[in-house]
């Protein structure tokens, strides 16, 4: 999924970190040759230059330039603009307030509304739904066969009526809905080839009488640029209430993801990428532009380490991890081939979910002290750190001019920091990412 562009996109950050020292005019660079990938990939013109331009406003007024890691800083903008522009927050469907929820499916014919309207009714059944499936589509031949099929296929009832009336057939659906235990209802509409006012009206006037509670509009990922023009046409007759994406599994440039949400003003809900239930997922921004990004802020954290670690140090060090026995004399070698890789917060604002592990204050200061309280154990000390009893801790205190409390912090901190490397060796990660991400001492 959206191969190409993430691919474009890592080249101009590997450029962006590669750079020591970033003056204002690398980032006007890099930033035009974000832009020329954006719109490679068929993002909306205007969309692709407000998100330049917002990248760039707050790169250059956000201290980037003289922040140690300008290059990480500025890709990490660039994700916190990607994720403001697929709309930050994952937004449910609403199907609260009285039963039956009404769910209308609309679009351009071929998008994959039939398709997604199985798959949600399947995924629906199994988080205890009762959902009925709708066949309003009269008009193509076979829609409403292809529909029962579906339906049968994700065992979820269907219903369907020899009426050339759409407005009738759904009135009844809704009609038989109420006299049964159906608590959600997904209308599949008919197609259309163009954006057309009688199949418009028609589906206004659908919209107008069942008041459904949600009204999605499913977009084909690989038209690109026709898929939000067309869910805008829609959006303005019909104001619908989410966006799902659907054929994210082909070569799909990803431009209609990028652009739709800020040209509708409407959130994606779902993307659907392969033709089975299980290729229907909720839509996460920050998740997407992850995927987008290629995980940078992971691979970038790697390549940070590799930079600074020996790969043969990396080597003893995963065996020892490997044995548990990692001991002090490690950690104090950690500490010094950590002062390489720059600033403790840098690196954890790469790691995601790491920025609670702040909370253990490791600074600049602090960081010298604990290297002269390791400095002050005797080297079976650093191998047992078992055996460092009360009057040793005295000693190791008086020893590197810090407090026992000093000493005490730090070595709970090393039994931290081995609690964490543990669970980054269950991480799923490659072997060689995950070889380096148990370089770090802070973990
Ligand atoms: N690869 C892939 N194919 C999909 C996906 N969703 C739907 N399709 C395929 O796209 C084609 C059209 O899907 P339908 O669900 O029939 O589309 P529709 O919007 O209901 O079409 P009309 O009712 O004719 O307007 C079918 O061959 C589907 O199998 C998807 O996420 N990935
Ligand atoms: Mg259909």
């Amino acid at each position: 999924m959206l191969e190409q562009l993430r691919d474009n996109l890592q080249a101009v950050f590997k450029n962006l970190r590669g750079q020591g020292k970033i003056t204002e005019q690398n980032i006007a660079l890099a930033l035009r040759d974000v832009r020329r990938t954006l719109l490679e990939a068929d993002v909306n013109y205007g969309v692709a230059r407000s998100f330049i331009d917002a990248v760039k406003e707050k790169a250059l007024g956000e201290k980037v330039l003289t922040s140690i890691t300008p290059g990480q800083q500025v890709i990490r903008i660039i994700h916190e603009e990607m994720v403001h522009l697929l709309g930050e927050a994952q937004v449910p469907l609403k199907l609260d307030g009285l039963p039956p929820a009404m769910i209308m499916v609309v679009g351009l014919q071929g998008s994959g509304k039939t398709t997604f309207a199985a798959k949600l009714a399947k995924q629906l059944k199994s988080s205890g739904k009762r959902p009925l499936l709708v066949a309003a589509d009269i008009y193509r031949p076979a829609a409403v066969e292809q529909l029962q099929i579906l339906g049968e296929r994700s065992d979820v009832p269907v219903y369907r009526e020899d009426s050339r009336d759409v407005l009738r057939i759904c009135r009844n659906a809704l009609a038989q809905a109420r006299n049964s235990d159906v608590n959600v209802l997904i209308f599949d509409t008919a197609g259309r080839l163009h954006i057309d006012d009688a199949m418009m009206e028609e589906l206004s006037a659908i919209h107008r009488e069942l008041k459904p509670r949600e009204l999605l509009f499913v977009a084909d990922g690989m038209i690109g640029q026709d898929a939000v023009n067309a869910a805008k046409a829609f959006n303005a007759r019909l104001d619908i209430t989410g966006i799902v994406l659907t054929k994210m599994d082909g070569d799909t440039r990803g431009g209609a993801a990028l652009s739709i949400r800020s040209v509708t003003g409407k959130p994606i809900k779902y993307i659907s990428a392969g033709e089975t239930t299980e290729d229907l997922e909720a839509f996460y921004p920050e998740r997407f532009a992850g995927r987008i990004l290629g995980k940078g802020d992971v691979l970038s954290l790697v390549e940070k380490a590799q930079e600074a670690f020996d790969e043969k140090e990396a080597e003893k060090l995963e065996k020892k991890l490997r044995k548990n026995s990692f001991d002090l004399h490690d950690f104090r070698d950690q500490l010094k081939m950590l002062k390489k890789m720059g600033p403790l917060s840098s690196l954890m604002d790469m790691i995601p979910g790491a920025a609670k592990l702040k909370n253990a204050e490791i600074d600049e200061k602090q960081f010298l002290r604990t290297a002269a309280i390791l400095d002050s154990m005797t080297r079976e000390e650093k191998s047992r750190p078992e055996i460092i009893n009360a009057g040793r801790r005295r000693r190791i205190a008086a020893g590197s001019g810090t407090q026992v409390s000093d000493v005490n912090r730090l070595l709970n901190q090393f039994e931290q920091m081995k609690k964490m490397m543990k669970q980054m060796n269950r991480m799923k990660l490659s072997k060689q990412a995950l070889q380096k991400m148990k370089n770090m001492p802070w973990n």
